[in-house]
């Protein structure tokens, strides 16, 4: 007999011990759309409003949209929208199915029908998780890329737009003409002031694209900030089979997750939002100590280990961690990057937890995923803290470092002699030094004109080219492995 394929009618025929949404679907009204719909939205946040419609606040549903490919839709658009949440700490594993996205649609094949649904006067909330990337900025100096062409397009063609910023202005305006209340833009991606950040792109963006709405988006539309925290790898076919057994169904698409998650948001909903602090997630005032805590220690010693393990050829973050001079240097970078922590968030907790969690074997989380558009990362993971340091006059040799194994690992190619792929847009339609035949110098010097990573204030701190061609220069003469060596 074959296996079925997920579903509303395969729920109730699940073994025991799967949990299943504890609501009626087809109960649920849609009061969110979330923006970027990948693997890490369905691990955090839709698993949270997935409690929140189970806790009887059943007008929270999503309809998630993904802005580029039709993976996520192909997936589970013919299983009902479920999918399984599989969760995995060494040796155990739990597995959940989550309902609360009520229908997933794929912008650029139907961009009226994305405009219609953030026009719906039932939704509230627009949630984004867009990657870095995404926004469409420089994000050392945090403006928008005016030239870039999908920016151009949406300028161009307003009612078939591209970008968060095109669809975001074209249903802010639909809403105002039909009197709808005005959304609230949670943005959730990994970046310092995300919602600030958001709002001021977005007023930039208005100014070209319709100056009459910028008034009402700088007094009407709500962007708190947010944290969120969670390790989620690609899923892998392995993981695909292992959930079918476990099923006795076949998922075309689960998320595997880590055990922890933190989400902190700044309580700035004017138009009402869910009760997800009963979900464990934290309300706030204030979340930068929260994002900086998060940023700088989670996220830049993962870029860190990233770039060791393309250098070193190494595939998963736990491979990286296992070995002592890395675990060192990581340790080390931490001592150096905490200090420039708000003493208001537990940093010492949080390491100790880190430690925990990049040692987590059944996650099997790739560097080379991690290494996915550093260019885009390593700004406010890396330089924010070292120029801290830096201005401080305190040690920052392993956060340099840092830098140093990014710059080495874009130039492609491992210490064994492997060819390694490079997935960062931005990084490859930058005109890179070749690392095979320049001197450190010339690399470092031509690394410093990368204006998306180094503003012009990074080639005017005196002594800091010396000192990154310095560090480079171990790398390439000692090895990657043997240069973190120093450090204790
Ligand atoms: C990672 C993050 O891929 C990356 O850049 O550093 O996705 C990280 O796993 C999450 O931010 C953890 O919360």
């Amino acid at each position: 007999m074959s296996i079925p394929r997920l579903s509303e009618s395969v729920l109730p025929r699940l073994p025991p011990g799967i949990a299943v949404p504890a609501y009626d679907r087809a109960q649920v009204a849609p009061g969110i759309v979330h923006l970027g719909v990948g693997a890490f939205h369905r691990a955090h946040q839709a698993l949270f409003i997935d409690d929140v419609l189970g806790r009887g606040e059943t007008d929270w549903g999503i309809i998630a949209a993904s802005l580029r490919s039709a993976d996520t839709r192909d997936a589970i658009g013919p299983q009902d929208n479920l999918y399984t949440y599989c969760e995995r700490n060494g040796e155990s594993e739990s597995l959940r199915i989550v309902g609360s996205i009520l229908e997933t649609l794929v912008a650029p094949e139907d961009p009226e029908r994305l405009i219609r649904w953030l026009s719906d006067p039932r939704i509230r909330i627009v949630t984004l998780t867009v990657t870095e990337k995404g926004y469409l900025a420089n994000l050392a100096e945090r403006r928008l890329l005016h030239d870039h062409p999908d920016i151009r397009w949406d300028l161009a063609q307003p009612e078939a737009p591209r970008t968060i910023y095109g669809f975001l202005l074209a249903a802010i305006r639909r809403r105002r003409a039909d009197g709808a209340m005005p959304l609230t833009l949670l943005s959730c991606d990994n970046l310092p002031a995300n919602g600030r950040v958001l709002r001021a792109l977005l007023l930039e963006f208005a100014e070209r694209a319709d100056p009459s709405l910028v008034a009402h988006i700088a007094q009407d539309i709500a962007c708190p900030c947010a944290m969120v925290d969670r390790i989620v790898p690609a899923t892998s076919d392995a993981d695909r089979a292992t959930v079918a057994a476990r099923l006795g169904a076949t998922d075309a698409w689960p998320v595997v997750a880590e055990p922890y998650f933190r989400w902190v948001i700044e309580d700035r909903f004017p138009h009402g939002r869910p009760k997800l602090e009963f979900s464990g997630v934290e309300f706030v005032a204030n979340v930068e100590p929260y994002e900086h805590m998060k940023l700088r220690m989670l996220n830049g010693a993962h870029t860190a280990i990233a770039a060791i393990g393309q250098i070193a050829g190494l595939e998963t973050v736990a491979d990286v961690y296992g070995d002592p001079r890395a675990r060192r240097f990581i340790d080390r970078y931490w001592r150096e990057v905490a200090p420039t922590l708000s003493p208001e968030t537990d940093g010492p907790g949080y390491t100790r937890g880190l430690q925990d969690r990049f040692a987590n074997p059944a996650l099997r989380h790739r560097t080379v995923q991690i290494a996915s558009d550093a260019s885009q990362k390593v700004p406010q993971r890396l330089l924010a803290p070292l120029a801290e340091r830096m201005r401080d006059g305190q040690a920052h040799g392993a956060v340099l470092m840092a830098l140093a194994l990014w710059i080495r690992s874009c130039a492609a190619r491992s210490e064994g002699g492997l060819p390694t792929v490079i997935h960062d847009p931005a990084f490859n339609a930058w005109h890179s030094p070749d690392q095979a035949t320049l001197s450190p110098e010339a690399i470092i010097d031509a690394f410093l004109g990368f204006d998306l990573v180094f503003g012009p204030e990074w080639r005017a701190k005196p002594g800091f080219a010396a000192a990154l061609t310095e560090a480079y220069r171990r790398i390439s003469t000692a090895g990657a492995l043997a240069a973190l060596d120093q450090f204790d």
